[in-house]
């Protein structure tokens, strides 16, 4: 492929809902684009962007893609994103080295909780949104229903720009309603198109259509506005000129019509692409210059250079990939750059332009493109390279929290060695996993954003890396705290033969609000414990209190004073007061009147609105609290507070109780306490778990 500048390139991700048809819609722009000879499928796995062995078995995407089509002389470059709530962080990267986001709705089900997360990321960054309806020859698909429902969620200045001709499996075209064409597309899939006069039949609606688009487009504009109200209509050329600068100022979202798996539609959507979006040198990038100020970089190639690696590929054979864009400059391959991050030079080899997983050597990047490079030493998602002058870092990305923590056990005695390495590379790959040990429990903890994202990695593991793991039953992250303020004492005396140990101490414990942790104070006054021994009575609480006391989970939220003591001149040690301390904690628990705290999720649970009912039903058998609903369109939006511990076998409920058509999001919200009538169960099972450490550690 040729070299681009920045006015010649046009980047944009794809993002929206899980099967709304993203990975099929860059297959037909690139295959129309004649970027690739053969139409690929997704339910074939033929498609460039979904490669990957997991992705392909799956048929979702798993992670962002990047792929690269010429279209009218210009150069996109198309990321194509995950939809599932699980992989959403690589949306939201994907986003930002984007100058638009194709928003992708199903034209049957409507905005969905993907869609509202993706819009919410794009709006965040003030990011220009084209909005794609795919699979309008769908049963039930339906442009006016799912205009209603952008919006009722997305906001009303989601506007068609275009009609469809046809509908469900008659849908063969689109009408533009800028320049009033009629484009038809051949029945075989090939793309082949042919322009003509707006059909008679659609010529009210179409006329109708217009004339509220132009009324946007005035909207959005006063000297328009203006114009609008002498003429009473806007000339083709406003309406195009202002519909682009409405889009641009990301106050007007256009909605486009296609069937991506007939290929309807693809060309006229990617011309709005290269004839819209703005061209990187348009769109200052924003970060941080070397003051540590806000600042914004332009795309100039006479400029030093700086690039930003935005999402890094794990790949067992040849390294990490490091996906980058070019802020500024020219990047050449051999360079010689600095991590400006991390203070380190890297060499550059090989320049990579990727489409999907195929790697192409180009010799040079200019500035606003988009490509790769592979095995450099130190580097990783979310640092800025360049010129040791470059000026300018991104400040790095934020990832979720994780949700959900999994134990996992290699399935080989002695793999724990490749699963540590494995895992250090796939959170390269994808930095919402995490992966540590218990404290308590000494087992490996693998924690994500859900069920779904724990298999994923897991299969990961076992393809890419040929480690095989069990997977044990999800472990909720309970907590202890106390609910009464309690003096407590503790003294430990041993005398066995000469030397003997001793060491003295009187506490108060008291309650803290939610999330305060643990406070310790020293308040002794004229050397009861010398100040040497004080430490020691802290350490020794601090180690009990995170093995727990009714079961085997930290105790939260509470603090706790010295307030007396004793010493003796040759007994007393740091040890002896460690132990006192141990004592007193213990003895201040047993009247502290203990109790158990769980993680409570916030969840948002989307569906067709016959099942709000039922779904309520459900979210209180699980000690749900709803917090709202709203409806959306012919969906309902049930917002609630769940407690995890219940959550675990959501995914599956939702699925056969909605037959796939619901759809939920999950986050961390806080801990609250456990019903008493639940302690039991928790406190065996943990002690049980306690137990199987025991042995293990033996
Ligand atoms: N009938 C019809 N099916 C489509 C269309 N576009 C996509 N599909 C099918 O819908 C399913 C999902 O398509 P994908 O392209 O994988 O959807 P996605 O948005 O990439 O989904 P994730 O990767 O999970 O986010 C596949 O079975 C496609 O063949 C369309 O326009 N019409
Ligand atoms: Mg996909």
């Amino acid at each position: 492929m040729r070299v681009f500048d920045a006015a010649g390139i046009r980047n944009v991700a794809l993002v929206g809902h899980s099967g709304s048809g993203k990975t099929q819609l860059a297959s037909a722009l690139l295959f129309d684009a004649g970027a690739v000879n053969r139409f690929g499928k997704v339910d074939e796995g033929t498609t460039v962007t979904d490669y990957d062995e997991e992705a392909i078995a799956r048929k979702h995407t798993l992670s962002a893609t990047l792929a690269t089509l010429e279209w009218n002389k210009y150069k996109v470059n198309l990321i194509d994103t995950p939809g599932m709530g699980n992989f959403l962080a690589d949306a939201q990267a994907a986003l930002r080295v984007s100058e638009a986001a194709v928003i992708v709705v199903d034209a049957v089900g409507g905005v969905q909780v993907s869609t509202e997360k993706v819009w919410s990321y794009a709006e965040e960054a003030q990011l220009p949104r084209l909005i794609v309806l795919n699979r309008l020859d769908r049963e039930r698909a339906s442009l006016e229903r799912s205009v209603e429902s952008m919006r009722a969620t997305l906001g009303r200045n989601c506007v068609p720009v275009q009609l469809p001709i046809g509908q469900e499996k008659d849908f063969k075209g689109v009408i533009d309603l800028v320049g009033m064409k009629a484009y038809t597309f051949a029945a075989d899939g090939s793309g082949k198109m042919t322009e003509g006069a707006v059909p008679d039949a659609l010529a009210g609606n179409a006329k109708e259509a217009r004339d509220a688009l132009i009324e946007m487009v005035a909207e959005a504009d006063d000297a328009l506005m203006e114009k609008f109200f002498e003429a009473g209509t806007l000339t083709q050329e406003e309406l195009s000129a202002g519909l682009a600068r409405a889009f641009r100022a990301a106050t007007l979202f256009p909605v486009f019509c296609t069937s991506a798996l007939h290929n309807i539609g693809i060309q006229p959507l990617a011309d709005a692409i290269v004839t819209y979006v703005a061209s990187p040198a348009d769109r200052p990038f924003p970060g941080v210059n070397s003051a540590g100020k806000e600042a914004t970089r332009a795309a100039a190639d006479g400029a030093p250079l700086a690039l930003w690696v935005w999402k890094t590929v794990a790949d067992p054979f040849a390294g990490s990939i490091s996906l980058f864009r070019v802020l500024s400059g020219i990047v050449k391959s051999d360079a010689t750059v600095q991590n400006v991050t991390r203070d380190q030079q890297e060499r550059f080899g090989h320049v990579l332009a990727l489409q999907g997983k195929t790697q192409t050597h180009v010799p040079e990047l200019h500035a606003g493109d988009l490509g790769a490079v592979a095995k450099l030493k130190d580097t990783h998602t979310g640092d800025t390279l360049g010129d040791r002058n470059a000026g300018f870092t991104v400040p790095s990305m934020k990832f979720p929290e994780p949700v959900l923590a999994y134990a996992i056990e290699p399935k080989s005695r002695g793999d724990e060695d490749k699963i540590g390495t494995a895992m250090q590379r796939l959170r390269e790959e994808d930095p919402s996993i995490r992966y540590d040990r218990d404290a308590q429990t000494h087992e490996l903890l693998l924690s994500g954003q859900g069920q779904l994202h724990i298999e994923v990695t897991v299969a990961k593991l076992r393809r890419r890396f040929g480690v095989e793991v069990n997977l044990k039953p999800p472990r909720i992250p309970y907590r202890e705290t106390i609910t009464a303020k309690v003096e407590a004492h503790g003294r430990h005396k041993k005398q066995t033969g000469g030397h003997g140990q001793f060491g003295d101490c009187h506490i108060t414990m008291e309650p803290l609000p939610r999330g305060a942790d643990f406070e310790f104070v020293n308040d002794i006054f004229g050397g009861a414990i010398p100040r040497q021994f004080v430490p020691a009575v802290e350490k020794g609480i601090q180690e009990t209190r995170l093995r727990g006391y009714l079961t085997t989970y930290p105790v939260v939220d509470f603090r706790v004073t010295v307030t007396d003591g004793s010493y003796h001149q040759v007994d007393s040690s740091e040890m002896a007061f460690k132990l006192a301390g141990r004592l007193a904690f213990r003895d201040g628990m047993s009247r502290a009147k203990p109790t158990i705290l769980e993680p409570i999720m916030n969840v948002e649970v989307y569906a067709p609105s016959d099942f709000a009912g039922d779904l309520m039903g459900d979210l209180n058998s699980r000690r749900g609290r709803i917090s709202g609903m709203d409806t959306r369109g012919a969906a309902t939006v049930i917002k609630a507070t769940v407690p995890m511990a219940e959550m675990l076998t959501y995914e599956q409920t939702l699925t056969s109780n909605t037959g796939g058509r619901g759809s939920y999001h999950m986050e961390f919200s806080h801990y609250d306490e456990v019903p008493s009538h639940l302690h039991a169960k928790i406190i065996s099972q943990s002690k049980a778990e306690r137990g199987e450490a025991k042995e293990e550690e033996e």
